[in-house]
């Protein structure tokens, strides 16, 4: 990731300060694992992709497996910062790669108080015992089988030692903080958006009926790998009726003359992820049923965005898309009454995207906030036509308007049709 440009400690301790001030009162103590540990793929020696928690990562730049971080409101409103990460190992790292030690965790994170793991069971304990309440994020929804999971362990571990304390969702906090995004994190989604763009446009170039999805899905993922960007989610390149499942990842099937492709994939940069859907014809021209549906679909897009605006919920927005598709399949003659929108059109239009790329956030009845990143992306899936077709773009919500992030990947019909010409 030789392009990736760390975060700045100095946005780190803000946003750490800002938890402490407002979110932590004196007896409080927030706990943040750097993720679930290094997993063995069926207890042999190779181990599943590691990913960064999101919110360790969001309050100290590490990127490393294992770690601790606590945060302690002390009684006169100070915060106790202490991190703890892998010791120093010169054997081990020959085998799985340098660790950042306490020195350069201290440098990135900005927190003079780093410490090794082997020190975190006492002093975290003692910790625990002079708190009335822990902050630890846990999932939402969770049911008895995911116990096993390793948070829900941690949670398990808390309640069993430390009966006396009270055991709040740090959810709750992450998700308030996590919704506005600042400067740098703008940036980073930009980059991501970019190298998405990249990918697409030279991937259309490149189309042929007789290809895989497979291919094609290979061309956009080493576009993102050869700009410095990793893969955000499971690509979807979904051909003909393939599309109207929304989360299509099989990616098996020949692309055939007169067929549109569905692309939903983003990169990601700085772990911050770009989403970006768009659907093209395979021959780079649409047929007049292609066409009349697909500008259904980019007129929802464009009213969402339109209306895209501080204290507006995204539930609303999605109101939108029904209303818009119910007159437009109605005049159609798709659908009789106006509720069988529903038959094609059936998911959200928008969610927040950042570090995740279904990103914590407020819920869908809640306004949205100045400077809230979400995503635009209405769809329509006519099985019976074999035609799947969603336009999504990524976009600010500022002061007046939205800033789209994504208005320069094509979606026009005569932009997409010149760019596959070339
Ligand atoms: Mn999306």
């Amino acid at each position: 990731m030789a392009r990736e440009i760390p975060l700045a400690s100095d946005e780190l301790k803000k946003r750490r300060r800002y938890l402490s001030k407002n979110y932590l009162e004196t007896g409080d103590m927030l706990i943040v694992y750097a993720g679930t540990e290094q997993r063995l793929r069926n207890g042999l020696d190779n181990v599943y992709p590691f990913r960064q928690d999101s919110n360790y990562y969001y309050l100290t730049g590490v990127k490393e497996s294992e770690g601790l971080l606590l945060i302690v409101k002390g009684p006169k409103g100070d915060a106790r910062e202490i991190l703890f990460v892998q010791e120093k190992d010169p054997d081990k790292e020959k085998w799985a790669g340098y660790r950042l030690g306490k020195e350069e965790a201290s440098r990135i994170s900005g927190i003079e108080e780093v410490y090794y793991l082997s020190q975190s069971d006492g002093l975290t304990a003692a910790l625990l015992n002079q708190s009335q309440r822990a902050w630890i994020p846990y999932p939402y929804q969770w049911s008895i089988s995911s116990k096993s999971s390793p948070v829900m362990a941690n949670v398990q571990v808390l309640r069993d030692n430390f009966p006396h304390l009270r055991i709040s969702n740090a959810l709750d906090i992450f998700k308030l903080m996590r919704t506005k995004k600042s400067p740098v994190e703008i940036k980073f989604l930009k980059e991501a958006v970019k190298m998405t763009k990249t990918a697409l446009h030279k991937t259309w170039r490149k189309i042929k009926p007789g290809m895989t999805e497979y291919q094609i899905r290979a061309l956009v993922e080493y576009e993102f790998r050869r700009q410095g960007g990793d893969i955000a989610f499971n690509s979807i390149v979904a051909a003909g009726e393939n599309a109207v499942v929304l989360h299509y990842v099989e990616c098996d099937k020949i692309v055939q003359e007169g067929e549109m492709i569905l692309f939903d994939v983003g990169a990601e940069y700085g772990l911050y992820s770009a989403d970006i859907s768009r659907t093209i014809p395979v021959s780079g021209k649409f047929t007049p049923e292609q066409l009349k549906y697909y500008k259904m679909v980019l007129d929802c897009n464009k009213k969402v965005i339109d209306a895209a605006k501080p204290g507006k919920k995204l539930g609303e927005l999605n109101d939108i898309v029904i209303e818009t598709l119910k007159d437009a399949l109605q005049k159609d003659k798709l659908i009789e009454k106006p509720e069988d929108v529903s038959r094609y059109y059936y998911h959200g239009v928008s969610h927040y995207l950042g570090l995740d790329t279904h990103d914590l956030g407020l819920n869908r009845q809640q306004p949205l906030s100045v400077n809230a990143v979400i995503t635009v992306e209405p769809g329509l899936y006519i099985k019976e036509k074999k035609l799947g077709i969603r336009i999504e773009d990524d976009i600010v919500i500022k002061r007046n308007q939205a800033l789209n992030l994504s208005k320069s990947i094509a979606k026009e019909p005569e932009e997409i049709m010149t760019i596959m010409k070339k």
